[in-house]
């Protein structure tokens, strides 16, 4: 068989999807000089010219054919080195177009048509309310042309974009802009030249009728860099909050890193369809309209918050990412997990490094220790799958970025430091592996991380047990902590993990006490030790402890596990109401929700009467009149566990037992320092003119929880202290989407007769602005109250819904299975039948909108018997259906193996 006809029979056999494996990874054959393109741009007949300078590997085999990625294409012209290319030279297939024997160095030039209007999966070129984009992550470069779409093949793009000029006046690609004309026929041009290498991922082309704000930075050493921000017309006022947290994060790039921007221009698109929250295209990021724009009257804390850290994210890949980008997708944590670590640092920096922190962990314990218990459990680095955008998950992420935290801790900040810019060095302008990136910080630190290696190729979340003695004849405390990881699919053998933990050791009178830990040569007392854990169970002794002390274990959340402490529930106060650490202190109160809430759940399935601690109150009320404290910590302290968490916490899931005594717990708080709440609301209810700062928002977020906690006496209101009246008031006079909102979705929580009135006023006020439009989706598919489905459903045929939109989507149908549990888990089946359908009906128009939705079904393993079929019925119904995309296929059957 010739090269030619293997490649050949190799197409035929794509029958099912196929499995991709890390170790079958491979160097590129061909690497491409140059890329010249340009785009007749058309709604349904776009026409892409591509002339591509592919040179030999020096290492590679001389008979090699050329292989080139392709999907929804139609060729329509094919020449190597000038001359036609004969049907008997390549093979064209659904999805790669195969080049025999091309030479050790040619030209190609390739012709093909798309249809971007067509395009409802937002993956290459598509439109986007009357706008051209594109998105090429991960793989969305091949629905654009032929070419090696993968992101070891770098190089240099010039870029001419043609289209009519009265519709579409912005024409964008990457780099700097060279030229400009017009043509005869109404059409005008717009050539790019992007100076760096880039692989085709990062490639973008924006046009379209859009305004921009302009902006500039200087970076330190003094090169002046325009800034500059598009988006429709109507939203031109929302672009203040995004360019100063852009000129934020480039500042905080060149202190912190040391990292300088590399172009003369920054450019960011606002798009309304968009699957993600942004993408870091070179020097052309495009972003989902809701993570850039803002104004306080539409957008709340939570979204300026978002967008500051968002922006970031994408301005710090240009480094982590751009500069330095992947070998192949499973290295994807290498850019993701540490440029997610930069911007967490970044926001740490800016605002309130607790709150950040404890944000952070309660993301990563809601979402990722959940993933890693189901059967999507995977490595930070995954070694095979099926569709990678099924791989851009909250592991690769968030767990990526707490790997990267630890090398930060085991080295300490210099350290760290001194590894990344060795790394940043080393690799400037290459696509290298996670190992490269550990090998750096290694090489830079003289030391040897093997065993931390474990962390990107082991999935699972380690568990802790910890046990303690202290001897005070001796003085002696002694800790033993043994690591245990449970198995998970496709990894019964866990390695041990190296893991640090920070911690601390606590007197009765809150006096942090001196460390002295044995047969250590450090002779200065400390108040804080990091202890490595390496081994599957390991002991520490410390000396001269003169009081039986509390233990801190874990302070800061050092390392992404889960912790079994001997505390009881009196040491648990201890800590919640004294530990230094503030993430300590927090996590205490958390644990002893938790305990007590596990008690309550079991209690509740018995059919005995609830009842709630006092000493839990009392824990809660010390913390409520704490005036020393943040606020906005205060109000991480009172806000009691997720139900995800907590059902993470339990062995089966009970879905009316979890939300029922959180409820209730709810309530009793509310009951029992309503004087509390209600004064601390009045107390933090001053009119201020909107600000985003870290003082203003933790003020802003207590008296909204106040307001939650005082809105479920509302029912009980005999004395008429008015609680639902200063709800609806704050809804009514709120300046700003902060309070209106909380207002509006507290009200939406609760049967009361004002509630389809107050939904009803907000949409009226705000149905011209697509985000606030959004937002009402969300409120009303999250409220908990009965008939939610039904709501939902209606909702659906709200003139203002659109399925092909991601956004609605998500506000609408994902935040009805995602979060409202006892809604969408009703024992008639109605939620997981609904969800399938959804699926099954997005599947056709975007298959990663329809992989993430079904995501909501994997974890069926998790409840009762009664459930766990119900939920098996419709992943099976999935399955068995024809034509789906890789996407679905991959989760529905990975949800049902094993
Ligand atoms: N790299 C982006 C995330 C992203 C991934 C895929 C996309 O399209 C399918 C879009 C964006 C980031 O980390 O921000
Ligand atoms: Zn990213």
């Amino acid at each position: 068989m010739t090269e030619l006809e293997k490649a050949g029979s190799e197409l035929s056999q794509a029958a099912s999807p196929k499995t991709i494996y890390l170790s079958e990874y491979r160097k590129p054959v061909y690497l491409l000089d140059s890329v010249e393109l340009r785009f007749d741009l058309h709604e349904t007949r776009t026409r892409v010219y591509s002339r591509l300078a592919f040179r030999r590997a020096p290492d590679a085999e001389t008979q090699a054919p050329l292989k080139l990625d392709g999907n929804r294409l139609e060729l329509q012209a094919l020449k190597l080195n000038g001359e036609t290319l004969a049907p008997d030279r390549y093979v064209l297939d659904d999805d790669r177009l195969v080049i025999e024997n091309p030479g050790p160095c040619f030209e190609l030039e390739v012709e093909t048509q798309i249809n971007p209007q067509a395009n409802t999966a937002l993956e290459g070129l598509y439109l986007s309310s009357g706008m051209f984009c594109t998105q090429c992550e991960a793989e969305g470069f091949r629905r654009i042309t032929y070419f090696p779409d993968r992101p070891d093949v770098m190089s240099r793009y010039s870029v001419t974009v043609v289209a009519d000029k009265q519709k579409y006046p912005v024409l964008l690609s990457n780099g700097n802009r060279q030229e400009a004309g017009e043509l005869d026929d109404g059409r005008h041009w717009v050539k790019w030249q992007d100076p760096s290498l880039k692989p085709s991922y990062l490639f973008a082309l924006v046009a379209g009728d859009l305004a921009c704000q302009k902006d500039s930075f200087t970076t330190m050493n003094g090169r002046e860099v325009s800034l500059q921000l598009f988006t429709e017309a109507e939203n031109i006022h929302k672009c203040d909050h995004a360019l100063m947290s852009l000129k934020q994060a480039m500042k905080w790039d060149e202190d912190t890193y040391g990292r300088e921007y590399d172009l003369d221009i920054y450019m960011i698109v606002a798009v309304n369809d968009f699957n993600m929250g942004a993408m870091e295209n070179k020097g052309l990021n495009v972003f989902n309209a809701s993570c850039v724009l803002a104004s306080p009257e539409t957008a709340t804390d939570q979204d300026y918050y978002r967008i500051q850290s968002i922006i970031a994210h994408e301005y710090f890949h240009n480094w982590s990412g751009n500069r330095v980008t992947c070998r192949d997708w499973f290295q994807l944590s290498l850019k993701e997990g540490f440029t997610v670590f930069r911007d967490q640092e970044f926001s740490a920096d800016l605002n309130s490094r607790a709150v950040q922190r404890i944000d952070d962990v309660n993301i990563l314990r809601a979402h990722q220790f959940a993933e890693d218990a189901g059967p999507m459990a995977h490595p930070v680095r995954p070694d095979h799958y099926i569709e990678i955008s099924n791989f851009y998950t909250v592991t690769v992420y968030n767990k990526g970025a707490e790997v990267v935290r630890m090398l930060c801790n085991i080295l300490g900040r210099e350290g760290f430091h001194k590894g990344t810019d060795l790394y940043f060095s080393r690799h400037d302008g290459q696509a290298v592996m996670t190992d490269d990136f550990v090998k750096a910080l290694e090489d830079a630190n003289a030391i040897e991380l093997k065993q931390f290696r474990n962390w990107y190729s082991q999935a699972g979340t380690p568990e802790l047990t910890v046990n303690e003695s202290y001897d005070a004849e001796a003085q002696k405390y002694s800790l033993t902590i043994r690591q245990h990881c449970p198995s998970t699919p496709g990894q019964n053998e866990k390695k041990p993990f190296h893991i640090p933990l920070a911690m601390g050791l606590i007197g009765r009178s809150g006096k942090p006490l001196p460390l002295s830990l044995e047969n250590t040569n450090t002779s200065e007392a400390k108040l804080e030790q990091m202890l490595d854990l390496t081994m599957p169970e390991q002991h520490w002794t410390f000396s001269g402890v003169e009081e039986k002390p509390v233990l801190s274990l874990g302070r800061g959340f050092t390392a992404p596990v889960k912790l079994s402490l001997p505390h009881d529930d009196e040491a648990l106060a201890f800590l919640f109401a004294r530990d230094t650490d503030e993430f300590n202190r927090w996590d205490a109160g958390q644990k002893l929700a938790i305990k007590i809430a596990l008690k309550l759940m079991n209690d509740y399935s018995a059919g005995k009467a609830l009842q709630l601690e006092p000493m839990f109150i009392e824990a809660y009320r010390s913390n409520l009149n704490n005036s020393v404290l943040d606020k906005a910590l205060v109000a991480q302290a009172l806000s009691l566990p997720s139900e995800f968490y907590l059902a993470d916490q339990c062995a089966t899931v009970d879905v009316e037992a979890i939300h029922a005594v959180r409820e209730f717990m709810r309530r009793q708080l509310a009951e029992a320092l309503a004087d509390d709440w209600l004064r601390l609301f009045e107390e933090n209810n001053v009119p201020l003119a909107y600000r985003f700062n870290a003082q203003d928002m933790a003020q802003r977020s207590l008296k909204n929880l106040c307001l939650s906690y005082l809105m479920e006496l509302d029912s009980l209101d005999q004395n008429k202290v008015g609680y639902r009246q200063r709800c609806l008031q704050q809804f009514q006079k709120g300046d700003n989407m902060t309070d209106v909102l909380a207002a509006l979705s507290i009200l939406s929580q609760h049967d009361v007769a004002e509630r389809q009135q107050v939904l009803d006023d907000f949409y009226n006020k705000w149905k011209h602005d697509r985000q606030v439009v959004e937002k009402w989706f969300a409120i009303q598919a999250a409220s908990p109250l009965p008939g939610a489905l039904t709501r939902v459903q209606a909702l659906m045929q709200h003139p203002a819904f659109s399925i092909k939109n991601p956004n609605l989507v998500r506000s609408l149908i994902g935040r009805f299975c995602a979060t409202n549990p006892v809604n969408f888990h009703l024992l008639d089946g109605s939620g997981s039948r609904f969800l399938a359908e959804q699926v099954l009906v997005l599947d056709e128009l975007n298959p990663q909108i329809a992989a993430r939705l079904l995501q909501n079904l994997s974890r069926w393993r998790r409840f009762d018997q009664t459930r766990q079929l119900l939920m098996r019925e419709q992943l099976e119904r999935i399955a068995e259906h024809q034509g789906l995309s890789k996407d679905v296929y991959e989760i529905a059957g990975r949800s049902l193996e094993g």
